[in-house]
């Protein structure tokens, strides 16, 4: 190899306050997890010291608790983008305590080379191999490690075992665009196009070392379906059929996205199951475990995604069959995997879930009660503007009826009535496409609202001040501030709010 194999503290001693530091995989699958934890007790000692030390991170969705949890229980962190689903840093976030920057995924890798964030000083790359030419093997996630690893200083790589060292070779397709005016059309023309290379090349003299480590990947579970879920899948799988059967979806289908969470497992559980639904592909970003047992179903045919956001036996599974696996699946950089372009090209049809989502169409992915932060607005963005069909769905309500998912106006702003063509709920399908904000209105509130909520929203409706978009105001956040105030939406009374 030919690398100075050097331990997780000496790799952190190089991490300076002040510095930015860019990290490999996409959500847990492919982050670092050995020098991370040493990172956050240099700070814990530097604070101890009176010295101040934070970092930025840049990374290409969220990592693990050895990042993110770690490095916020430390204080260490100044500044990060983009997605990350960790809660000691969403309380952190939400404490004012952290800069986070929530932008779209796709947009990460070229806003680093763009300079938007400043320079990344040291880039901390997961691989399975590394050759002395400087040619590194990723893991199970691509994230930004192409971008990062270019533009950093200094690389520091975790040589993990766990990813079986060169057995699962081939699994990577590495490509980064060039930047406008030299940016040419991104020529994938099938989900399965490989348009790169198996690896990432960079100059071996910027490798201060290699930390040799043997950890899993820290991926969440998911709970297991339940009723609602299962009947939010199969609403979804019932919609996409009638799409199918009145020709608007070709017979052969299309690429599907799906975002992460329990819902979107759930749904690709439920279109994996109908066999009235054709074998699809996926041109997605996060591959759950539902995929994986639809590819070895022979129900999913091929998977292009950014990550292998599974559990780890899910993922050594992938791996004892890699024979099967190797020309069903294909990992690609965030900025290919949830590339506007190739998205609009291959007629991606687009699933993401929401926290909620207005009478008119508007959805909110990435706040609570429109002040706290979730998680992030993750490829969501990316796929919603650009899908063939962009879908939303969640639960009808939340907190056991006490906050309803349909809102007259959402409390914050991810994806627009223009982007967002059908929401379904356990309820029901709103069909919004080719509709005026009226005929939403009705199609949303009668299909996807809860009963509880259905006459409150009515009400709503009928008090609203005409216009092409109708709305009271004064009101439209009324059952926002119920629940802030009274704990339970329910209880809104539109007299409070339209005096
Ligand atoms: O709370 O954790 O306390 O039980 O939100 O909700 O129903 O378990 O659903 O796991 O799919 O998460 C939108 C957050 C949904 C996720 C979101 C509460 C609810 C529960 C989780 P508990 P569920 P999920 C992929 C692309 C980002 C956008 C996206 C997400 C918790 O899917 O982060 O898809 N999406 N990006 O009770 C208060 C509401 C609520 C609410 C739900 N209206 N008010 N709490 N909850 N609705 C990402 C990548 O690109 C990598």
């Amino acid at each position: 190899m030919g690398f100075n194999i050097i331990s997780a503290a000496e790799a952190a001693s190089y991490i300076k306050h002040g510095y930015n530091i860019g990290l490999s995989g996409f959500t847990p699958a492919g982050s670092p997890k050995a020098v991370t934890p040493e990172i956050a007790k240099i700070a814990e000692a530097e604070h101890a010291a009176g010295r101040p030390f934070q970092i930025g991170i840049f990374t290409g969705a969220s990592t693990g608790d050895a990042t993110d949890g770690a490095l916020t229980r430390a204080k260490a962190i100044r500044y990060r983008a983009p997605y990350t689903t960790n809660g000691d840093f969403r309380k952190s976030v939400n404490n004012g305590e952290i800069a986070y920057n929530d932008i779209h995924l796709s947009q990460m890798a070229q806003e680093v080379r763009y300079g938007f964030m400043g320079k990344v000083d040291v880039a901390i790359i997961e691989a399975c191999d590394v050759t002395p030419d400087g040619k590194i093997y990723l893991t199970a996630g691509a994230g930004i490690s192409p971008t990062i690893a270019r533009l950093a200083d200094k690389i520091i790589i975790e040589l993990n075992a766990a990813h079986r060292g060169n057995q699962c070779i081939g699994l990577h397709d590495v490509y980064e665009p060039l930047d406008p005016p030299y940016r040419r059309e991104i020529p994938i023309y099938k989900p399965s196009d490989r348009i790169g290379t198996p690896y990432l090349q960079v100059d071996p003299n910027k490798i201060i070392g290699v930390v040799e480590v043997n950890l899993v990947d820290e991926a969440r579970g998911f709970t297991a379906p339940d009723p609602i879920t299962d009947k939010i899948g199969q609403n979804v799988a019932d919609f996409l059929l009638a799409d199918m059967k009145r020709g608007i979806i070709p017979s052969t289908f299309l690429p599907l996205q799906s975002g992460v969470g329990n819902i979107a497992n759930a749904v690709l559980g439920a279109l994996g199951r109908d066999k009235n639904v054709p074998a699809f592909e996926m041109y997605t970003e996060v591959l759950q475990e539902a995929v994986v047992d639809l590819i070895r179903a022979g129900r999913v045919k091929f998977g292009s995604t950014c990550s292998l956001s599974v559990t780890n036996d899910c993922l050594q599974g992938i791996y004892d069959d890699f024979e099967f696996f190797k020309d069903k699946l294909v990992l690609r950089p965030s900025e290919i995997s949830n590339n506007p372009e190739i998205v609009r090209r291959l007629g991606v049809i687009s699933m993401n879930t929401a926290i909620e989502a207005d009478i008119y169409g508007n959805v909110n992915s990435t706040h609570i009660t429109g002040t706290k932060m979730m998680n992030g607005i993750g490829g969501s963005g990316d796929f919603t503007r650009n899908a063939y069909i962009s879908i939303f769905s969640c639960p009808s309500v939340a907190k056991e009826g006490k906050i309803s998912a349909i809102v007259p106006m959402v409390s914050h702003h991810d994806h627009t009535e223009h982007d967002v063509n059908v929401i379904i709920t356990e309820q029901g399908i709103a069909d919004l496409r080719g509709k005026s904000p009226a005929e939403r209105a009705q199609t949303i509130i009668e299909n996807c609202a809860h009963p509880d909520y259905k006459n409150l929203l009515w009400d709503y409706v009928k008090m609203s001040a005409k216009g092409q978009t109708s709305h009271c105001v004064a009101a439209a956040l009324g059952m926002h501030d119920t629940l802030l105030k009274k704990g339970d939406m329910r209880l809104t009374d539109w007299a409070d709010y339209n005096k």
